[in-house]
């Protein structure tokens, strides 16, 4: 992996898991990020204090044609399962660094790009650029997508971030923000129905994709004491999924309790293929925060202006 990128006490590119190397961005107030040039993955999103903000799999992989489990998969050009590889090849394949920028404002950013190539030509006969920016702020994770269709002829597609959110007890977790959204749950065949409740919580495998969803969420880690905001623009649909027990045993890089500290609460473009014709570019960003929350139901919003202290 090129050193042409690092920028010192901010950008350096080190051995990750496995025998994959990794980006780690250095905010200079102590927040930190690390991205696998392996599907452009996030896999680590750390406060200035220290504490993760992201689940990872103490059983995922970390190798060549593998998925990562947790962080933030890269989901392109399909979600879920289909003639292609499960959640698209994006996010098993290596990209590579495009830029790395150190702003004035303190911001750590580092990009990254795929495009087509004779592996994925052989399942997918389309020309594309797919790229990937994360900027990392003091208590902010923003995470940019852009997709080119440099071909000659339109394709579909699906894009999304997968992001699996760490909590200190599922039981203690909700999520706020899609009430009143319609929602497909994939767990009822595909059953269409309009959320009802104001904070969603889980007791049961969760597998639903809400269309259309509103572009501020949050997460409610009670048992932390803390709320991750997610904001999205053109990223329209929302997953929410847990595996709960049964899937959780089923799943080989996933540990059989760790549902029990997990929540994936994903952004992009879901519940139906979006086109590009040639020449035409997308672009989507879900922008990541945290705030400290006092427990309760009156919980506070961004959009409020009544986020409690950091
Ligand atoms: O998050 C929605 C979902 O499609 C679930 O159905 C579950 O399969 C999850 O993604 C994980 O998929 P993966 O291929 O990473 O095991």
């Amino acid at each position: 992996m090129s050193m042409e990128f690092g920028i010192p006490d901010a950008v350096t590119i080190l051995p990750g898991n496995g025998d994959l190397p990794k980006v780690r961005l250095t905010h200079s107030s102590g927040a930190l990020a690390e991205i696998y040039p392996h599907g452009a993955h996030i896999t680590s999103w750390q406060t200035k204090t220290g504490k993760e903000l992201l689940f990872l799999s103490s059983n995922s992989n970390f190798a060549a044609h593998q998925p990562i489990r947790g962080g933030i998969p890269v989901i392109f050009p399909q979600f879920g399962a289909g003639t292609l590889p499960p959640h698209g090849f994006a996010r098993i394949t290596d990209w590579e660094i495009s830029h790395s920028t150190l702003h004035d404002s303190g911001d750590v950013e580092v990009a990254m790009q795929l495009w087509e190539s004779e592996d994925s030509f052989n399942i997918w006969q389309h020309h594309f650029i797919l790229e990937l920016t994360a900027r990392l702020s003091e208590d902010k994770l923003s995470v940019g997508l852009m997709v080119s269709n440099t071909g000659d002829e339109p394709f579909l597609y699906h894009v999304a971030l997968h992001s699996y959110f760490a909590v200190e007890d599922i039981h203690r977790t909700a999520v706020r923000g899609l009430e009143g959204t319609t929602y497909l749950d994939w767990l009822r065949e595909d059953v269409r129905e309009v959320e009802t409740r104001a904070h969603i919580r889980f007791e049961e495998e969760t597998d639903r994709v809400y269309i259309h969803a509103p572009d501020m969420l949050q997460i409610n880690d009670e048992a932390h004491q803390r709320s991750v905001f997610i904001e999205k623009c053109h990223m329209p649909d929302v997953v929410i999924w847990n595996p709960w027990i049964d899937k959780s045993r089923r799943l080989s890089d996933f540990g059989d309790e760790e549902y029990l500290n997990m929540i994936c609460v994903e952004t992009g473009n879901i519940a139906k293929q979006a086109a590009l014709i040639p020449g035409d570019t997308y672009r989507g960003e879900t922008i990541f925060s945290f705030a400290a929350i006092e427990v309760g139901d009156n919980l506070p919003r961004p959009e409020l202006g009544v986020v409690v202290g950091r």
